[in-house]
């Protein structure tokens, strides 16, 4: 059985990650977390800036995959200094020691990058963003992702590590904190439903178009690339190819909701930098895999909505 490591395999994502990888190979997680709600995975906390702790577990656990999803994940984070040391240095961190157990030995693990959509910014043609288009970042956040797959690719080059790069676009699902859009409208109504004396949303920027992603279509598409043969350094969109405008979520999450609820505009919620359209071209990834997303939005606006109701712990097989 071959052994995963996950980096961040404590956040959102790399919850779901684990859960699905778990049938069919062994996996470790390490996150900054002080411990793992998944006792199937072997879990080892630690900083990812850390460069000791790093060298020990890839040493002793010699996976032979690595999904890189460790970063400082809020694409509003003004605090650039911490975002760069961990997406950036983080990322130099996790090469240089696999570098170093790969001089003593012939270790060599199939790495995969997780990007973000969100390196093309204010790219050329948002409404089919391709692997090929240009990188505009517009955020710290952005800048650091777009400079930790830059980089990524560079030691494909320079230092021969099979690293594959994945974008994945805005995904979401149960589980995701808040601040994000949809578990931001989700929580926000789960809550009112509660209260017989309030009934106002409030929301921000209505208009941007984006395209999303089941987190558990995302997940599978992750999975999707383990066993492929792979040419390091190249670029893969992860995403639905449709656009859909914010409005028409907020609408859709009202609909599942028996509560009639006014929806305010929020001066506060509102971002300087939202790219009104971000739509990407998912074929080079689909003819690669033969992936596809099979969750509707629907769907997961539901378990979404039905999560912060409960608040129960996460369903993660869909
Ligand atoms: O920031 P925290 O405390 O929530 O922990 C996050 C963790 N992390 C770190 N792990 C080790 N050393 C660090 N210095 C460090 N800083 C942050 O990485 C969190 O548990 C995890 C990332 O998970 P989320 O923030 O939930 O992100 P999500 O949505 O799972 O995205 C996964 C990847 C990220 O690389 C995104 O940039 C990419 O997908 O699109």
């Amino acid at each position: 059985m071959q052994k995963v490591l996950i980096t961040g395999a404590a956040g959102f994502v790399g919850h779901y990650l684990s859960d699905s990888l778990l049938e069919k190979y062994r996996v470790v997680g390490t996150d900054m977390a002080p411990e793992n709600k998944n006792s199937k995975v072997s879990y080892f906390p630690g900083n990812i800036l850390d460069k000791k702790f790093l060298t020990e577990l890839i040493s002793d656990e010699k996976p032979e995959v690595i999904f890189h999803l460790a970063a400082k994940s809020q694409t509003w984070d003004r605090n650039v200094e911490e975002v760069f040391n961990v997406n950036v240095l983080g990322t130099i961190n996790l090469y240089e020691c696999i570098l170093g157990v790969r001089r003593d030995t012939d270790y060599n693990p199939k790495i995969f990058f997780i990007s973000s959509s969100e390196v093309y910014g204010n790219t050329s043609d948002p409404k089919n963003i391709t692997e090929d288009s240009p990188l505009f970042p517009t955020k710290f956040y952005s800048a650091s992702k777009a400079a930790s797959d830059r980089l990524s690719y560079s030691f494909t080059q320079s230092e021969k590590l099979d690293i594959l790069i994945l974008r994945p676009f805005t995904h979401t699902g149960p589980g995701q904190g808040k601040g994000f859009v949809v578990p931001d409208f989700a929580s926000q109504i789960a809550e009112l439903e509660k209260d017989p004396n309030k009934s106002e949303l409030l929301v921000g920027n209505l208009e941007p178009i984006r395209d999303y992603l089941d987190v558990r279509d995302v997940v599978s598409a992750y999975k999707a690339v383990i066993d492929k043969d792979w040419t390091p350094g190249e670029s893969y969109n992860i995403c639905s190819g449709k656009g859909v405008k914010i409005d028409e979520i907020l609408e859709t999450l009202l609909k599942l909701s028996d509560k009639k609820l006014n929806v305010k505009e929020d001066p506060s919620k509102l971002r300087v930098s939202d790219t009104p359209v971000y739509v990407g071209n998912n074929q080079k990834f689909v003819k690669s895999t033969g992936w596809e997303p099979k969750i509707p939005l629907e769907q997961t606006l539901k378990d979404t909505l039905d999560f912060w109701r409960t608040k129960e712990p996460l369903h993660l097989t869909p």
